[in-house]
């Protein structure tokens, strides 16, 4: 498929750059660490430039945006959008000659987690406009393209969306219906219908997936839509239960004549298009869950602090300190994982698709249950309406759903690591994946090869030496994965696939992994930086942080060998049969 052909694979990398994807690696027991130390940091002249931009952001908004006002409107004011446009804030990683902020996607996420915590509405709507909307533009755009459409969707004078979910493709994105058929003057005629389309009919420009035919083959196209063409519908809007500012639509096309100038990247291309600009997309989610995250733990500190029962401040329970500290130190980690992510694709890590499912499935189910969290201790006052938690909580509810359902990025996180580890397999032979005695022959490289790992199996060695402990613990991890990997493949062989209780644990350790190598390299940054004597708290955190994290990698590895998936997969057939639950203790 053509996104091998843009994404290299670990063999094709070239000799520069010597791995393509840091966290495919770690399924095979590599570990790449001059790709994520030292800790990635913007220069000074952009970090202040992100500190201009958060704080003008932050002063306009205490001012002049009301999120309560915005649901019950049920979009921002035009007004309040172009404002943001003069600040800066629609086109952050566009470069300067085309009017936008010219930020790395480092600034890009810093600046996302200040919009995050004003209101996750207006994360969404400036979200889907530029990490969607016209993300594709910038990425795979001709310099014509560019030119005629990012000064205006920068400055927000003109608004972006993003167009692939269908009725019948939702997470199963490859199998849209939507239709796009060549005209003999090299134009595209577009017919189907799209659902669930953020900025629906505010869009200007929207960024349109389509199935094709090239060379007599079935492929997938993008196209740029603009509002007006003929025979393009917005239809009726969603009534949802949270993001109740975003303007969620389903949009029709009849006969859509798209011209071949408005083609985004190559014929064919579009499926690699589609991904690509989710997997930055994806990394969005996570910083904005820990910029949505940190609000709540402000809030909880602030209500924990001041609300006394039994005669003491809730602050002084064991089970208040029991979330607050798993708060802190989940966070802490959760930071440094996505924003390591972001060091990856500054730093021109071709393939960041892994580490960006990982932000993004981590990042909003930390944020869920933090929600949840602080919403508990709040207690009765945290389900009242006129208090935060009640829409933080409808609002950040679909996180785990969109942009990827997380069972399915979980999935694709474990067959992406799995898959280099089966063709290393495969590439030596013709190797029967669960028949290892049958392909002895052809398996004597590849042993000697793990027989050489064995002897010197790959470490963590760029880490602070006062962190060694932690490193050498990953570095186990690590090689513990890649023999789990290998050996579920030689277990399953082809039907791993369908192996999703385990998959979820591959995915869950590789996460935890990614996120502990991430602690390391931003502590052993702060080491150096301020000395260790006088760092530790955050040592602290970081102890706390890998301990944890360990003991749920230990927790996943041993469920590989003992779980009872088995028995779920029975009790659910059986209930399917039922139909029903069905074991009623009383008779109706
Ligand atoms: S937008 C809609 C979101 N929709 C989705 O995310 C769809 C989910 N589905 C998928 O991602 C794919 O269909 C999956 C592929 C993964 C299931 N990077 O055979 P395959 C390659 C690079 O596995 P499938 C929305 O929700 C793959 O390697 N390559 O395909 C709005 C293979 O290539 P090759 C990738 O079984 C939200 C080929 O494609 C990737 O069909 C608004 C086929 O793969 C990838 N990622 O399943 C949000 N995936 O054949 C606003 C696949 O060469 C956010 N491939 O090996 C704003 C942020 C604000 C934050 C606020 C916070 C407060």
């Amino acid at each position: 498929m053509a996104v091998r052909e843009a994404i290299p694979s670990l063999r094709e990398a070239d000799t520069e750059q010597k791995v393509s994807s840091f966290a495919k690696a770690l399924f095979l027991g590599e570990i790449h660490d001059e790709l994520v130390f030292p800790w990635p940091s913007p220069e000074a002249d952009e970090q202040a430039r992100i500190r201009d931009l958060n704080a003008r952001l932050r002063e306009y908004c205490a001012e002049n945006y009301d999120p309560r006002r915005i649901e019950e409107e049920r979009w921002i004011p035009d007004e309040t959008l172009r404002e943001l446009g003069e600040i800066g804030v629609m086109g952050l990683y566009v470069d300067e000659r085309h009017g936008g902020q010219g930020l790395s996607q480092t600034g890009y996420a810093r600046v996302f987690e200040t919009i995050g915590e004003i209101d996750a509405t207006l994360a969404i709507v400036l979200g889907v406009h530029q990490s969607i909307g016209y993300k594709g533009i910038s990425l795979f755009g001709s310099d014509e393209q560019k030119d005629r459409w990012l000064p205006d969707l920068a400055t927000g004078r003109k608004f972006a969306a993003f167009a692939l979910t269908e009725p019948r493709a939702g997470s199963d994105a490859y199998e849209i219906q939507t239709r796009a058929v060549r005209q003999p003057d090299g134009a595209w005629v577009l017919n189907g219908e799209k659902r669930y389309i953020g900025n629906g009919s505010r869009a200007d420009v929207l960024t349109v997936f389509a199935r094709c035919e090239i060379d007599g083959r079935d492929k997938h196209i993008a196209l740029l839509v603009e509002k007006g063409m003929d025979g393009f519908e917005v239809g009726e809007r969603y009534d949802t239960m949270g993001l109740r500012g975003n303007d969620l639509r389903r949009l029709y096309f009849k006969d859509v004549r798209v011209p071949p100038e408005n083609v985004l990247g190559e014929e064919g291309d579009g499926f690699r298009v589609a991904m690509q600009i989710l997997n930055n997309g994806r990394i969005g989610l996570g910083t904005g869950s820990v910029g949505a995250t940190k609000k709540l733990l402000d809030l909880t500190i602030g209500h924990v602090k001041e609300r006394q029962q039994f005669g003491q401040p809730l602050a002084d329970f064991e089970l208040v300190q029991d979330k607050v500290g798993w708060m802190v130190s989940y966070l802490f980690g959760l930071e440094a994982m996505t924003y390591l992510t972001c060091g990856l694709v500054d730093a021109g890590v071709p393939d960041y698709s892994l580490e960006s499912a990982i932000c993004k499935v981590s990042g909003t189910e930390f944020l869920w249950y933090a929600a949840n969290r602080s919403l508990q201790l709040a207690g009765g006052q945290g389900y009242l309406r006129s208090e935060p938690w009640e829409k933080v909580v409808r609002d950040i509810r679909i996180f785990p759903i969109f942009e990827g359902a997380n069972d399915v990025l979980r999935a694709f996180i474990a067959l992406g690591g799995i898959k280099p580890v089966g063709e290393k397999l495969e590439g030596l032979g013709d190797i029967g994946l669960s028949d290892p005695i049958g392909s002895i022959g052809v398996l004597v490289d590849y042993v000697a090869d793990r027989a050489r790992r064995e002897v010197r199996p790959d470490r963590i060695g760029m880490a602070h030496e006062e962190l060694s402990g932690h490193a050498d613990a990953v570095s186990d991890q690590v090689k513990q994965l890649a023999g789990t990997t290998e050996k579920l493949l030689r277990e399953h062989g082809k039907d791993v696939i369908r192996r999703q209780f385990q998959q979820k644990r591959l995915a869950d350790i590789v996460a935890d992994v990614f996120a502990q190598v991430a602690v390391l390299s931003r502590v052993s940054n702060i080491f150096e930086d301020q000395g260790v004597e006088a760092s530790g708290q955050e040592r602290f955190i970081a102890d706390t942080f890998c301990s944890r994290a360990a003991s749920r990698v230990r927790g996943n590895f041993d469920q590989v060998e003992s779980n009872d998936d088995d028995r779920m997969s029975s009790l659910a057939k059986l209930a399917y049969k039922r139909g029903e639950y069905g074991y009623a203790l009383f008779e109706d």
